[in-house]
Order: structure tokens, then sequence, then C-alpha cells
């Protein structure tokens, strides 16, 4: 059966490498102790259970692959940590099955091959999935300004001015945030703010609602604490929205990365009157995040022009700012100011 131990021998390492490229994202990139522990521990059972099977690589013939010289474009191409990540998931199960389905054919020889195997291809969805879940679109950018806009605290109502001036000052995304709009109404404004900011570069978030989000072609959706949890609202929306969380310690950071979070909120940095928030997390949550720093972050609450230096000073990379943007006369003139700060 020399074929077919080439098979197995070409699947075997096929599926090791996949699994220590899973494992890289899972203890590098994630820090995630248990996952990486389990990836290893898949890749070290299928070596056990491999080894059973007499003088695999004893049929090794790489330069007389033919394979090794067939490549494809999107082989050649990774978009990020995700990307890559995911077509080592891929690989992994695409390899598992083939050396189930070749296993089967060495009959007693293969010492119930196939059914170990078998379980290890279960096993390796599961990690597969666990994986891409924590690992976020990998698409969501550390933004300097998100522009919170809701109706009720423009002048006269006019979030458009609101939101023309935020563009126009620089603002690279701009998240909508009506919590009294019904969900028909919510809808008609994500489709007018996303034809509004898309030909500018601009991203749209959604605060609270994944189903509005999708359907109106946003960028993103924003959860609280009390929203749909951001693990659910992934199997939801898969890769296709950026998905932020609001945290206000980093035990809710960390759980947010878990559960595939692109983005924290993380506030409340200053008193707010824009949402209950009894509970100041203030600069020094901040400064704790940065040095954790496993997400992009969006700093909230209470900002403003004057007490912006305070997260400057403590390394802010990006803030989100409603009332001080929508409640003023001048909306372009603070966007520009907040702007030049945090780029110093
Ligand atoms: N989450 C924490 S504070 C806050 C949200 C939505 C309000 C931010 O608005 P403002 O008006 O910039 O304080
Ligand atoms: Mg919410």
């Amino acid at each position: 059966m020399p074929d077919v131990k080439r098979i197995l021998d070409a699947n075997a390492n096929r599926a090791r490498e996949a699994m220590r490229v899973m494992e890289d994202a899972a203890r590098f990139v994630l820090d995630d102790n248990d996952l990486s522990r389990q990836l290893k521990q898949l890749r070290h059972d299928l070596a056990e259970a491999l080894s059973k099977i007499q003088g695999l690589s004893a049929w090794r013939d790489t330069p007389g692959d033919v394979g090794t010289k067939i490549t494809t474009e999107s082989e050649m191409t990774r978009g990020g940590v995700a990307d890559t990540a995911a077509a080592a998931g891929k690989r992994l199960s695409e390899a598992l099955r083939s050396l189930e389905e070749y296993g089967k054919t060495l009959g007693d020889a293969a010492c119930g091959l196939a059914q170990t195997i078998e379980s290890q291809r279960y096993r390796g969805y599961a990690l597969e999935q666990q994986l891409n879940t924590a690992l976020g679109t990998g698409i969501a950018k550390q933004w300097r300004l998100c522009v919170l806009i809701s109706e009720s605290l423009c002048p006269d109502g006019d979030w458009m001015r609101v939101a023309k001036a935020a563009i126009e000052g620089g603002a690279v995304c701009i998240q909508l945030r009506e919590k009294e709009f019904d969900a028909g109404e919510l809808l008609s404004r994500t489709r007018e703010l996303v034809a509004l900011c898309r030909p500018n570069g601009v991203s749209v978030i959604i605060n609270d609602r994944p189903d509005v989000a999708l359907l109106g072609d946003a960028d993103g959706v924003h959860l609280g604490q009390t929203d749909l949890p951001c693990a659910e609202a992934r199997k939801l929306v898969g890769k296709q929205l950026i998905i932020g969380v609001s945290t206000c310690n980093l035990d809710q950071a960390k759980q947010a990365q878990q559960d595939g979070a692109d983005y924290c909120g993380v506030g409340p940095m200053f008193p707010t009157t824009t949402k209950h928030k009894p509970i100041i997390a203030g600069p020094a949550y901040l400064k704790e995040y940065l040095a954790w720093n496993k997400l992009p972050h969006l700093a909230i609450g209470g900002i403003t022009p004057e007490n912006l230096g305070e997260l400057t000073g403590v390394g802010v990379k990006g803030i989100a700012v409603s009332s001080a943007i929508c409640g003023t006369e001048d909306p372009l003139a603070v966007v520009r100011q907040l702007l030049t700060e945090i780029t110093n």
C-alpha cells in the first residue's frame, strides 16, 4: 500500500502544520492558554494515532510529488491573523477527512485509524470554530475618532448636519445611537447614514442591533454588557460585521476578546449625561487596558477637548464622543480640535 501511505504521510504533515498555525494564533495573538493547550493535545493525539501505522514517512517522496508545483493565487495571500488561522482550520479538517477516508482502505492494518481520526476531526471542528470566533473579523482598525450620533442631542434634531461635519472634520467612524427609534425607523436611518458615509470611507456602526446593522449594510454593531452577548451576535453576523463591546474593566475586555469582539469601548472615562453610568472607570482603566492592549479601543464617556489631555497623557489612540460633538453649534470645530489633540 505505498500509495496510500504516501497519502497518509502527506495529510499527517498537513494536519500537523495546520494545528501549529492555529496554535500560534491562540498562543501568541489571543494569549489563550486553554485553546493553545487543546490544540497541542490534538496534535499529540494525532501523532500517537499515526504512530501505529508502520513506516509512514518511508514512503515520502517530496521531489517526486507533482503537487508541490501547483499553487493557487489564494494560497499566496492572507489578509491577516484571522484569515490565516481560518485557512489553517479548513486545512486541518480537510487533512483529517483525507486521513480518515484513506485510513479505511488499510483495513485491519490501520488499527482502527479511521474511527480515531473521525473523533479527532470533530474535536478539530470545535477548536476551529472557537479560534475563528475569538479572532473576530480581523478587519477592525484602531480608529482615532468615532462620533456617536443621536438625533435628540443635535440642535434642532439636525443629525445630518452633525454627520456631515464629522466626515468633513476627519472622523473615520460614526455610530448611530438611537434608543427610542422603532426598528423600521432605525433601519431607514442606517441606510441614510451608510449612503452618506460609505463614499467617504467612513465606517458606520449601529448601536445595540446586529439585525438592523446587517439589513442596513452597516460596517458593524456595538454591544453593551446588557445587549446580546458578543459570541451569540457573532453567530448571527459571521464575519460580515465588526463587533464592538462596551467594557468598564479588564475582565470584561478579556471576555469580549474571547467572544470575538473586534474592538472594546473603554469607559466611562468621565461623568456623562448621555448614559446612566454611576461608576466611572476613568483614565486608570484606560491605562490598564493599554498595558493589556489586545484589541483596538475607543475610550468613551464625557470626553471633551478640555479633558482629552488626561487621556492622551496615558496614550489613548481612539475616542468615541457624543454630546461634546452633537450638542455644539459648531461640530466641525470640535471634531477638528479633538483630532488635532489626539494626533499630537
Ligand atoms: N457608553 C459609555 S459612556 C457613553 C456610552 C454610550 C456615553 C458617551 O457619550 P458622551 O456624551 O460622549 O459622554
Ligand atoms: Mg446597548
